[in-house]
């Protein structure tokens, strides 16, 4: 209960922040996009990781006012980066049930100034989302805004195959799971090598997440990923470090 309280109300006491984690374009060894992942600064108890909060938010409906708060700070912060850089922002399916979400997207666009193409949109397959009409509408909806639709999570129980027939998605984002095993014997590279050579065929682009170590960098790059997200390049980081960071990773390519 107090979870939810304080959560209900950390919007307007400014706990809640957006932590930004590099991912990196392979082909030019540059700084594609950032990932913005929350964080509540929960008061008298310190950081809040979401996966202890964004269950509550979900289940109280708060992932509405926070998931707005999340979009349009996100957009604002990128609108602030170099033109080239994107920002990747997490949607809940709850999102999808409730609100007109184009609409809210639609609205941070403009609030921001941010061009829609700098804006990728990352849904996890955590509800049975696509076999809902209305929420392939939606995703229709917002593609036509001009945005990126990422598949994140790939690989796990609920992004399964079956999503990328009924949706083409922009980009694929391997989950972290698979990047871990991948050292580990020729099983995992030979699914990330078959997962990416799919992925291109059907017209999207790869993002390996969870790369951590120089190994699992270069079996990414052999198996023809695009994009890499990892503590490798950096861990998520506070919106005021974005500039340094961005200058000293595309500084080393
Ligand atoms: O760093 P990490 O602990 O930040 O993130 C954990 C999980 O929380 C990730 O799987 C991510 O998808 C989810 N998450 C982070 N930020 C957001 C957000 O703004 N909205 C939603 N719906 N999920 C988020
Ligand atoms: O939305 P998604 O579930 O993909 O969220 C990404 C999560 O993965 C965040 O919690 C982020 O902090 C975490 N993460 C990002 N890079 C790494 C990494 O290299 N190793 C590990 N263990 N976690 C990572
Ligand atoms: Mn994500
Ligand atoms: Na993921």
């Amino acid at each position: 209960q107090t979870l939810k309280v304080d959560l209900s109300g950390a919007i307007e006491r400014g706990e809640l922040e957006l932590a930004f984690q590099p991912i990196v374009d392979l082909r030019s060894g540059r700084v594609g996009s950032f990932e913005a992942l929350m964080r509540w600064n929960r008061a008298r108890r310190g950081l809040v990781a979401p996966a202890e909060f964004i269950p509550t938010a979900e289940e109280t409906g708060l992932i509405l006012p926070i998931g707005r708060w999340a979009l349009e700070h996100a957009c604002t912060e990128a609108a602030g980066w170099p033109a080239e850089v994107k920002v990747a922002v997490n949607l809940s399916p709850f999102q999808f049930r409730q609100t007109d979400l184009a609409q809210d997207v639609a609205a941070a666009l403009r609030v921001s100034g941010l061009s829609p193409g700098r804006l990728v949109l990352e849904i996890t397959e955590s509800l049975p989302l696509l076999g809902n009409c209305e929420n392939l509408t939606v995703l229709h909806r917002l593609r036509e805004l001009g945005v990126q639709i990422a598949l994140d999570d790939f690989g796990t129980g609920y992004a399964s195959l079956g999503y990328l027939h009924q949706f083409r998605f922009d980009n694929l984002k391997v989950d972290r799971s698979f990047v871990c095993s991948i050292t580990k014997g020729r099983e995992a590279r030979t699914i990330l090598h078959a997962v990416t050579r799919m992925a291109h065929m059907l017209g999207m682009t790869v993002t390996a997440e969870g790369v951590e170590t120089p190994e699992q960098l270069r079996h990414v790059q052999m198996e023809g990923c695009d994009h890499v997200q990892g503590y490798f390049f950096s861990r998520p980081v506070p919106a005021s470090e974005v500039g340094a960071l961005i200058a000293s990773l595309n500084g080393a390519a």
